[in-house]
């Protein structure tokens, strides 16, 4: 199996050298030599690549141009970072870092040149402080050598020099050059020489000739880390010496990349609309933006924050901006300014709301950014409870108007939640014991036998945080202890979760006993298999209270507001009742198919050569490294199911294809959500996610709808009865099994369980108890995908050992779409949907040893766990048997 699969690398030209290591012996080491033997050795590596890093890496290519550098914490660039420099406020400093990073910056622009101050002190204090804040790779901007070399000693990688120039000759160079060189640092080399700054694009060439020249062959410096500014001037300050400088520097940009291909070009952008009234700036900054990247511009330092969308800019502006760029017309300005000055720019900078809106607003945006000091603000004229019930609250009902109209997805609901929790935390101490903020009580539970966490908990976070007190009794609830419950904290409302369809008639039964206890408080339920359908027509009649399906948290929290709200309640009364009552009309008894013949399905051919297994062993895995297993999850999954992200941004957030909407609002929502996931798994790598797994092959053989189990000695072990499609030529996972041969199995097929481990639950709620509810749901998502994952990855293992590898270029989404032979099955899904059969599986399988154990709900434990029957046969297919 090595040699096979080392001798497809080869043919495709990967291979330079091959070889065994331990677990190997001379005879693999023959074998891969005889398979390898006359292949083609890998060929040269293509043109050296400009990198810089954090802690991510960055590579500044073809495909992320433009790079955006967030210009904002750079004391002469931005007022309100010099005032907390000068300040001291480090930590508040640091946040501008983070929030140009949340909204597209991937390199940060580093400046505490403030003559007013010690620049080498200032430096060390906000690098000490930002480093753990953000991962990008900084640019160090300063004049002073000394400070550039202490402040390369805080950079995690490889940073670059903003900038040296040969204003003074080669002064500079000597003096930096070589600190980039002891530092492996990257430079930004300005077109600035003896003569002053190049205005005209040939002058920009020149000095850049001459720069590139020293640098290169006498300083010693890689081509592709040079990054050259060809300098931007306002074009419509009125100093008439920058007229038109701007098409020279798209232009100057252009020449200096066809002479310096390997190099690579740096603008600051802002500068071209200098002087221009605020509205119009950004607009201008993005125009001249877009057209400095067409002519090959790399990097470009913009304020992240405002940076406008280009494809979204009203054509009459982006002409207007063209006019001044190109110095068109007689007087491209005053049409320009006229057409600003009127237009109000757009959204208000929070710090230039009133404090009400302010408080509000940092709900809504998701940061903590200045709160304390504006709730500080607002104690002085308001009551703890009243800013809570007002401006904040008035935060959170905007967030949940948002999330209805898809303009926030649940990760940023999140960051709201955590912002809302960060100001009731600071405002609770001062808020006298006797008066309380609850919008009404919460009683939350996931039913009996099912171990489902992370919908219920993203229901609480929600809940919790819209005034509502929660009590969350966990996971596999019974229903005395949910009568128990009700009758201490006589809750408002009862909510009931799980995951299974199982769980959806556990509610049903649990609505019976609650009744039975006399116990009528509203229930509201939830979870994946349930539907609006199963609550109406089971749950609903079997309790004497009132019954409303939420189909996601933020529709629960929406149910919750109407049910403590008495006249909005009458009227959500009305409507199910209606509903129901309709529904009962409607219903038709439901005819009784008549199962089909158990009789084999001709559309499935039965295998005559059935491929051999290594083993009849049972393998339990514990040592799969998890940045192995994260390669093999669905980012659509992770990024879009359980965030919120549109699928096409989730399906780029692993790298694997190019972003078409890049700098998109979405796009950027999606990087900084891929960015809080890869800052968790750094902990997870640590040691707080144990991925195990277990899986054997089995001798098997079917007759009719049941295939029958046998060890390698074929002595029976199990057997499965599978249902058959209702359909003419219905098929059934028993027809994916060659037929038993007088009384002898002559297939096999494979079982698994994956985990992601236990300890994943405590992780969420210490995250939880910390406030952290973004990194509380995505350390539990990600737990999830990781189970499914290991399970993608574990199948295309028994493809391997079944002899049919994945072909070397097969894609991560051909996976996903399962675009290879053979299939595996998850016992609930809708070709086995008797979840009872797990019990058949743990029994020969024995999970019990990677700590995995099943509930009496037929669900396992860890809740991130995944099993599966494999099935080899190339014409499997997933089908539905209801
Ligand atoms: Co699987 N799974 N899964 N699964 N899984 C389902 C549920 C399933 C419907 C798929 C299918 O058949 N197409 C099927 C159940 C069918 C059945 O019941 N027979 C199924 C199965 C069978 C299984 C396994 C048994 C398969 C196996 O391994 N044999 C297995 C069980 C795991 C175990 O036992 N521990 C399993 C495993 C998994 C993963 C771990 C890989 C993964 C995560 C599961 C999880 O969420 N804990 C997973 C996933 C992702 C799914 C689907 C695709 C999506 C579920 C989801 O969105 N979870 C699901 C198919 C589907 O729905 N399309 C499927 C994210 C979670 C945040 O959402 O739980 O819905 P959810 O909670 C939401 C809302 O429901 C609502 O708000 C929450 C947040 O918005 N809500 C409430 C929930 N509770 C509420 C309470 C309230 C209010 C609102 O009260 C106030």
């Amino acid at each position: 199996m090595l040699a096979r699969s080392l001798r497809l690398f080869a043919e495709h030209g990967w291979l330079n050298l091959v070889g065994g290591c331990c677990g190997t012996h001379t005879g693999h080491v023959r074998a891969i030599a005889a398979a390898v033997a006359g292949q083609k050795p890998r060929g040269m590596r293509p043109m050296p690549k400009s990198i810089l890093s954090g802690v991510d890496f960055l590579e500044v290519g073809e495909d992320v141009r433009p790079v955006i550098v967030g210009e904002r914490t750079n004391v002469i660039g931005s007022r309100k970072f010099k005032e907390l420099i000068v300040a001291e406020k480090w930590d508040d400093a640091t946040e501008i870092a983070r929030a140009q990073v949340k909204r597209g910056a991937q390199v940060i622009d580093v400046c505490l040149a403030n003559p007013d101050r010690d620049e080498l002190s200032d430096i060390q204090q906000f690098l000490e402080a930002v480093i753990k804040k953000v991962r990008v790779p900084l640019m160090i901007d300063s004049t002073d050598a000394k400070v550039i070399a202490s402040a390369l000693t805080y950079c995690q990688g490889k940073a670059i020099i903003n900038s040296i120039n040969l204003e003074d000759g080669e002064e500079r160079f000597e003096k930096v050059v070589p600190l980039a060189k002891t530092f492996g640092a990257a430079v930004v080399v300005g077109c600035i020489d003896e003569q002053g700054m190049a205005v005209t694009r040939q002058r920009k060439l020149e000095v850049a000739q001459r720069s590139y020249e020293l640098l290169t062959s006498k300083y010693g410096l890689k081509p592709q880390d040079l990054y050259f500014d060809a300098l931007v001037f306002p074009c419509a300050s009125g100093d008439q010496q920058y007229v038109g400088s701007a098409v020279e520097t798209i232009e100057g940009v252009r020449l200096i990349k066809q002479h310096f291909p390997q190099s690579k070009t740096v603008l600051g952008i802002s500068n071209v609309s200098f002087g221009l009234p605020t509205a119009g700036r950004e607009v201008l900054n993005s125009v001249f933006l877009y057209h400095c990247t067409q002519a090959g511009l790399d990097m470009a330092l913009v304020n992240s924050e405002k940076l406008e969308r280009y494809p979204s800019l009203p054509e009459e502006e982006r002409s207007l901006s063209e006019d001044l760029l190109y110095n068109r017309g007689a007087d491209p300005i005053p049409p320009f300014a006229a057409h600003f000055r009127e237009r109000k720019p757009a959204q208000k900078s929070i710090v230039d709301l009133p404090l009400d809106e302010r408080l509000a607003r940092y709900v809504i945006e998701g940061t903590r950014d200045g709160l304390a000091a504006d709730l500080e603000l607002a104690l002085q004229t308001s009551l703890p409870l009243a800013i809570i019930n007002g401006p904040l609250m008035k935060g959170m009902d905007e967030v949940g108007r948002l999330f209805a109209n898809n303009e926030l997805i649940v990760a940023e609901v999140l960051q709201s939640a955590e912002s809302m929790k960060a100001a009731v935390n600071y405002l609770e101490p001062r808020m006298d014991k006797s008066t309380t903020a609850t919008r009404g009580k919460v009683v939350l539970a996931t039913v009996k036998g099912d171990v489902h966490d992370i919908g219920k908990n993203l229901v609480e976070i929600i809940l919790a945080n819209n005034g509502f007190e929660v009590v969350n009794l966990g996971i596999k609830v019974p229903p005395e202890r949910l009568v128990e419950a009700v009758r201490t904290h006589k809750p408002d409302i009862l909510g009931l979760s799980g995951l299974l369809v199982k769980s959806a008639q556990q509610m049903v039964s649990t609505a019976e006993d609650l009744s039975r206890a006399g116990i009528d408080v509203p229930v509201l339920v939830g979870g994946a298999a349930l539907s609006r359908n199963f609550v109406d027509k089971q749950i609903a009649p079997a309790y004497q209270g009132t019954v409303a399906y939420a189909q996601d948290a933020m529709n629960g929290l929406e149910l919750a507001k109407q049910i403590v709200d008495p006249p909005r309640f009458a009227q959500l009364q009305e409507s199910l009742r209606e509903r129901r009552a309709k529904l009962k009309d409607e219903a038709r008894p439901k005819l009784r198919a008549v199962p089909p013949p158990p009789v084999r399905s001709s559309r499935i051919p039965i295998l005559t050569n059935i491929p051999p297994v290594p083993d009849f062993e049972r393998h339990v895995i514990t040592n799969t490294p998890l940045d192995h297993i994260w390669r093999f999850v669905n980012p659509v999954m992770l990024y879009g199911r359980h965030f919120g992200v549109k699928g096409s941004v989730a399906r780029t957030l692993d790298g694997t294809a190019k972003a078409e909407q890049a700098e998109s609002a979405e796009w950027r929502k999606g990087e900084s959500l891929k960015e809080t996931i890869e800052e968790l798994k750094g902990s997870l790598r640590a040691g707080a996610m144990k991925p195990r797994a277990v899986f054997q092959f089995f001798r098997a053989g079917s007759e009719g709808n049941s295939i029958f189990v046998f060890d390698a000695q074929s002595r029976p072990l199990i057997s499965f009865e599978f249902p058959r499609q209702e359909k003419e030529g219905g098929v059934c996972l028993a027809d994916f099994i060659a037929p038993m041969e007088s009384g002898n199995p002559r297939d096999n097929l494979a079982m698994f369980v994956t985990t992601a481990g236990e300890g994943i639950r405590e992780l969420a709620e210490g995250l939880k108890r910390s406030g952290d509810f973004l990194k509380m749901h995505a350390v539990q998502a990600l737990a999830l995908e990781t189970a499914e994952g290991y399970a993608e990855l574990l199948h295309a293992k028994l493809r391997s050992m079944w002899g049919s590898p994945d072909r070397p270029e097969m894609t991560m989404l051909e996976r996903f779409r399962a675009e290879y032979p053979g299939k595996r099955y998850s016992f609930g899904y809708p070709a086995c949907p008797r979840l009872e059969d797990q019990s058949k599986l743990f029994e020969v399988l024995r999970p019990e040893e990677i700590a995995v154990q099943l509930t009496d709900g037929c669900m396992m434990e860890p809740e991130a766990s995944v099993s599966a029957l494999v099935f080899h046969h190339p014409d499997a297919f997933y089908f539905s048997v209801a």
